[in-house]
């Protein structure tokens, strides 16, 4: 079978640029109203009736019967026996990406995820304590979505935050069960897992049952039933994003072998039909190039369907007129992944503002970004960037705020507080700030 993948080629120059632009970027996240109300349904019903009904929609949806929800859980040996059972180069491969990941969250978490505070001149201690969560739940999805590089970049950071406890979910159809996703939950710290899947997991997750213990926080991608469900439970637990499909967006001086570039605009394609891959480049015969490449490798790809349609349906290749102009494109479109494939990359790091990740120079290919640079690879998706950061030991964590105002401070915030609560006309809150007036607590405590 041949299949043809045809990006859409627009060029910044074209009077019918911005529409074109427009209708390529187009995505709806459309709800199914059938989706939902299913949703809705299972939520409630997990929530009321528990294990039973887990095992019920278990049974129905996965064809997997069991007694008792304890016996789909997967405790720590099992796993342990997963990664045992792997073939010796997947067990080096998957331990060193986890020590890569785990490194890169180690220094994520040193920069930006430590209590700090400080003292005033009269005394007053300010600060902030940061607290891992105690609990949290990893979706990880069954079928052809199973990836055990997403056990890594969800659990890894929790590990790393010191999150007490790190339940995984997945689903097993007909028990069939992913020893490489086993073992990555094994190497990644997983507490337990148990086999179970769609929004039956994620109200178990959210509600507790009588053997699914209660978490914090749900992270991980699903289907639309699974993003459905993360959405309503949203508020009695923390959720981390509601994934849109891939995207990749490569900005090329046309340096770069125009084979690479190919390659990895289809290393988004294969993930899924509705996935988005686009190059820009001011030189048009290096954007003819990537085209001829394009249809030289296809046949080879044994995902050629897939990627073909991604490309024939979401793809472009947009010619600009310069790099400073791909620049400011990039930032309108905000990519999830950002390829600077150019020969002095950080000449146009500097102008990009909004990615999830930014890989830089034409040896960095996103999928060194996705299994093993160190980077999460769970990263804002559909212009999400422009105001959401890629997954991290900060989405494990929580902070409090800490006060402690000394007799001298109390002095002067009282007379602020005591000003600001009467405009407000709260008397209880002007008096609380008043009482602590002039008054030395000793004293007051012989009374
Ligand atoms: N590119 C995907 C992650 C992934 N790729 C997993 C391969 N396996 C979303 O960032
Ligand atoms: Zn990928």
């Amino acid at each position: 079978m041949n299949f043809v993948a045809a990006p859409a080629r627009l060029s910044t120059a074209s009077a019918s640029f911005e529409a074109d632009f427009a209708a390529r970027l187009h995505w709806s996240a459309e709800q199914d109203a059938a989706i939902e109300q299913c949703v809705a349904d299972i939520l409630a019903d997990v929530r009321a009736r528990g294990d039973g009904a887990l095992l019920e929609y278990t049974q129905r949806f996965d064809g997997l019967h069991a007694q008792s929800v304890a016996q789909l859980a997967l405790q720590p040996d099992e796993l342990q026996a997963a990664f045992a059972s792997l073939p010796p180069e997947q067990q080096r491969a998957l331990t060193a990406a986890a020590e890569r990941v785990r490194r890169y969250h180690e220094a994520q978490k040193r920069a930006s995820g430590e209590s700090w505070s400080y003292t005033d001149e009269d005394g007053t201690l300010l600060g902030q304590k940061v607290t891992p969560l105690d609990r949290v739940g990893v979706y990880v999805p069954g079928g052809k979505a199973a990836y055990p590089s997403s056990v890594l970049m969800n659990a890894i950071p929790a590990q790393v935050a010191g999150v007490g406890e790190i339940i995984m979910v997945v689903p097993t159809p007909q028990g069939a069960k992913n020893a490489l996703v086993l073992a990555a939950a094994h190497i990644a710290g997983v507490t337990r897992a148990y086999t179970i899947g769609g929004a039956q997991a994620v109200a178990a997750l959210a509600y507790g049952t009588e053997t699914v213990p209660k978490v914090d926080k749900i992270t991980g991608p699903g289907n639309a039933y699974v993003a459905s469900a993360k959405k309503r439970v949203f508020g009695t637990v923390g959720i981390d994003m509601i994934a849109g499909p891939s995207e990749i967006l490569v900005l090329a001086d046309g340096s770069t072998p125009p084979d690479w570039v190919a390659m990895d605009l289809f290393s988004q394609a294969e993930h899924d039909e509705l996935a988005q891959s686009i190059l820009l480049c001011p030189d048009a015969a290096y954007i003819d190039s990537v085209q001829a490449a394009i249809d030289r490798l296809l046949p080879e790809m044994p995902r050629a369907q897939i990627i073909a349609k991604s490309l024939s349906d979401r793809g472009a290749l947009i010619h600009t007129r310069d790099m400073e102009e791909a620049c400011q494109l990039s930032n309108r479109i905000a990519p999830e992944h950002l390829e600077v494939s150019s020969r002095d990359p950080h000449r146009w790091e500097p102008l990009l503002k909004h990615a999830g990740a930014i890989f830089l120079g034409a040896y960095t290919s996103e999928s060194l970004g996705d299994y093993c640079a160190g980077p999460n690879h769970v990263l804002p998706t559909s212009g999400t960037a422009r105001f959401s950061s890629p997954l991290g030991v900060y989405d494990f964590q929580k902070r409090s705020s800490i006060i402690e105002v000394s007799e001298q401070g109390a002095q002067q915030l009282g007379r602020i507080a005591s000003v600001l609560a009467h405009g407000e006309g709260l008397q209880a809150h002007a008096r609380a700030a008043e009482m602590r007036l002039n008054v030395n607590v000793n004293a007051t405590a012989t009374h």
